[in-house]
């Protein structure tokens, strides 16, 4: 075999390697849909008798929507953004525009139900 015969069975053979790894890099662009400014649903159910503050992370300039279900009817707020809302079972709306740490607590218990990190 010469030289450039084998090198033109080399790239034959590496042909379809590289386009598989082109197939793998359009599947991670797919994924990578998230970190463009996204809609983010944080689920929080609020059980009169434990409730563990969770922290939860979003990224800045997301739509985020806090559904909030709880047995008892009760007024929820998140602080600094101040979006509230009251009832049973309550969608709080916002888009995250402003980085920290922002507290979702219970007016009726005064408990704190969330902390959302917005970064
Ligand atoms: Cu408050």
């Amino acid at each position: 075999m010469t030289r450039a015969a084998l090198r033109r069975a080399l790239a034959i053979a590496t042909a379809p390697i590289l386009l598989l790894a082109g197939c793998g890099g359009d599947d991670e662009h797919g994924g990578g849909d998230t970190v463009a400014p996204s809609a983010e649903a944080i689920v929080i159910e609020v059980d009169g008798d434990t409730t563990t503050p969770a922290t939860e992370t979003v990224p800045l300039g997301s739509t985020v929507s806090l559904q909030i279900t709880s047995a008892a009817e009760q007024e929820f707020h998140l602080h600094d953004y101040d979006v509230e809302g009251s009832g049973t079972s309550v969608t709080l709306t916002f888009v995250a525009d402003e980085a920290g740490s922002f507290e979702l607590e219970s007016h009726d218990t005064e408990q704190l139900l969330l902390t959302l990190v917005v970064e």
